[in-house]
């Protein structure tokens, strides 16, 4: 299962997969048992950990669902080891430039394509590779993606789609927001064209379209523009949600 999970993406259908943000295997656990198909474990925002991040990959894997990383800004070293930590894929916050693209890549992807380093400890037993296996597939199997969040990425946004190795691109529309208004609104009506601009860029170019979304029509939004990969919402926001909707239907309002 968790060695289909790239090659299905790459096809193009939508996929709904969950930001989380707390550092606890009971919540992927938890997560796991209802139809969202995969999660990305927040290291930039959420609070997880190295060990928190370990812990839940394997959750994930123990209920065949895969589990990706989104990384700090600038933290390209860690990408690697949540690999070898069997995570599916890496998101990498804030990549303006097909530099900072490629310098993501060479963590990433064994070579030809990149210069990850050899170690990986549970993505092995994960995948169900053998060694050479792992070897052979593995820059297939593991995703890179690009977060495409400011003016700059949006302005090179060819050149990182052009850099080998990038498997996708992922829109964070708050930063998109906040970057094209200057830091004025997290709600600017210049993201609308920039999203069926990136979608379409990123499918003429043979990548995948990935976003997150606030809320489930954010996310039907998203995918009528083209989207694919979408992270519907945030553990927390689940908890929250449900939480008061059971309350309001206690009380009737
Ligand atoms: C953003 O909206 O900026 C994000 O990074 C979403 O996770
Ligand atoms: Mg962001």
């Amino acid at each position: 299962v968790l060695a289909d999970f790239a090659p299905t993406l790459r096809q193009g259908g939508l996929h709904l997969s969950t930001f989380c943000q707390f550092p606890d295997a009971n919540v992927i656990e938890a997560l796991a048992k209802t139809r969202l198909e995969s999660f990305v474990l927040d290291m930039q925002h959420g609070m997880f950990d190295e060990a928190s991040v370990l812990a839940c990959v394997a959750a994930g894997a123990l209920e065949g669902k895969p589990v990706l990383v989104r990384l700090p800004v600038d933290a390209g070293g860690l990408a690697s080891r949540v690999l070898d930590f069997g995570a599916a894929g890496v998101v990498c916050p804030m990549v303006n430039t097909a530099e900072d693209a490629r310098r993501l890549v060479s963590y990433l992807k064994f070579p030809p394509v990149g210069a990850r380093s050899w170690g990986p400890r549970r993505a092995i037993p994960i995948t169900g590779q053998t060694a050479p296996g792992y070897l052979a597939r593995a820059n297939n199997l593991t995703l890179a993606f690009a977060m495409i969040e400011t003016r700059q990425a949006l302005d090179n946004l060819d050149a990182i789609l052009a850099v080998p190795g990038i498997d996708g691109v992922f829109v964070g529309p708050s930063d998109l927001s906040v970057s094209l208004s200057d830091g004025a609104t997290l709600d600017s009506a210049d993201v609308a064209p920039a999203l069926d601009l990136v979608a379409a860029k990123a499918r003429a170019a043979g990548k995948i379209a990935g976003i997150f979304a606030i809320n489930p029509d954010y996310a039907a939004d998203c995918a009528a523009r083209g989207y694919s990969f979408i992270a519907l919402m945030q553990d927390a926001m689940f908890m929250a949600q449900a939480a008061d909707a059971s309350v309001a239907a206690v009380r009737g309002k």
